[in-house]
């Protein structure tokens, strides 16, 4: 992998969070990716994210495929926990790191081809069993590291650099993740990150399976007339659903949708997630609602984003599996090893 380290050396006035780090220690090594690609502005959105919600770097573990998305983590959190895994398996890797260690915040990063073609199948069984992490997919319809071939996301009709038109049908990850049971689903732009870092922040707070789409446009294969993935063709049929603001106003949430058009979700930190709506026939309580809207808008040719679905009081895997709270690489030998007593009462409990 290419690596370019940024300067160590930081201005000594740079402003510091309530952790006492500089947005710059949130960054990683210099990217290699092509200049305008979408991919980018998704680190500098997570970096902002982090920053912004004071997390400490060493708290995060971020996990990855194989593409120029999953490359990205090089990018941003330097000082965090990084694992590069083989093509599409991120999602089994990240589940078992999290059940080892609940403590961490596991942010995966991926792309459409790494998600919806080789690594479907983990993806569909980690938002399934409710993994608490940050899923995020950089989406730009094709496989850009290998040079530009369709990714099963790329929407029929769309066509290829070189003319080509996609003839399969796409799979929209959004849709399948609502299917699937994920509690916080979302769809961002890579071109809009004011809408983008708060989408980010409210899945990190999130407490269950927060899952991402970003459609990111790829420059080098996916950014002529004739795809639905560009700048140029976002930037038209985007439909923001809704905006989140974040506030401290703990004490006074509903978890509920306002006759006003908001939606207050508590987070972890005490703040609260208040979500202004913007499209009135759309409720980010109803699951089957946003599946109904976001296929309706699709058969428009528009695409839809903003939080579109969220679970005001997620259930993880760690909860479905009635595990400790302790994490498990921090189990001693006295739990883990019982004794003949304890392995004779289980037995009994179960004749
Ligand atoms: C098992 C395996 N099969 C195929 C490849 C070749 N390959 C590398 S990246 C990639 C697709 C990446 O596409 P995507 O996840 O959309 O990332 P992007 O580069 O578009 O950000 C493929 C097919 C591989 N590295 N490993
Ligand atoms: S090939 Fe496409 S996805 Fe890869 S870095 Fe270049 S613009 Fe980004
Ligand atoms: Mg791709």
């Amino acid at each position: 992998m290419t690596y370019l380290a940024k300067p160590k050396l930081h201005h000594p006035s740079l402003t510091r969070n309530k952790v006492g780090y500089t947005r710059r220690d949130y960054e990683g090594a210099i990217s290699t990716l092509c200049a305008g690609c979408g991919h980018d502005s998704i680190s500098a959105s997570i970096v902002q994210a982090c920053w912004d919600l004071d997390i400490e770097p060493h708290r995060v573990a971020k996990l990855s495929g194989i593409g120029c998305s999953s490359k990205t983590p090089d990018y941003f959190l330097g000082n965090s926990h990084g694992f590069n895994t083989v093509h599409g398996r991120m999602p089994s890797v990240l589940t078992g790191a999290n059940l080892a260690n609940r403590d961490l915040l596991y942010l995966g990063v991926s792309g459409d081809g790494d998600s919806a073609s080789i690594g479907l199948g983990q993806f569909a069984h980690a938002m399934r069993r409710g993994v608490a992490m940050v899923y995020i997919v950089e989406n730009n319809g094709v496989y850009g590291l290998t040079k530009g071939q369709f990714s099963a996301t790329a929407d029929p009709g769309s066509k290829s650099k070189r003319g080509v038109v996609n003839t399969d049908s796409a799979i929209d990850l959004v849709s399948l993740a609502l299917q699937l049971g994920a509690t916080y689903v979302a769809r961002g732009f890579s071109g809009d990150k004011a809408q983008l870092v708060p989408l980010i922040k409210g899945a990190i707070e999130h407490r269950g399976a927060a899952f991402i789409d970003v459609v990111s446009p790829c420059v080098a294969f996916n950014n002529h007339a004739g795809s639905t993935k560009s700048y140029e063709y976002v930037r038209e049929h985007n439909e923001a659903v809704n905006r989140i603001d974040f506030i401290d106003l703990a004490g006074e949430v509903t978890g509920a949708v306002a006759p006003g058009g908001t939606l207050d979700v508590p987070q972890a930190d005490g703040t609260v997630m208040r979500l202004r709506r913007v499209a009135a026939d759309h409720d980010p309580t109803d699951r089957v609602g946003a599946m109904n809207f976001i296929q309706q808008h699709h058969a428009r040719g528009e695409v839809v984003t903003g939080l579109l679905f969220v679970d005001p009081t997620p259930v993880d895997l760690h909860a479905h599996l009635n595990t400790v709270d302790t994490p498990f690489n921090r189990l001693g030998e006295a739990e883990l090893i019982p004794g003949a007593k304890a392995l004779e009462a289980v037995n009994r409990s179960l004749r």
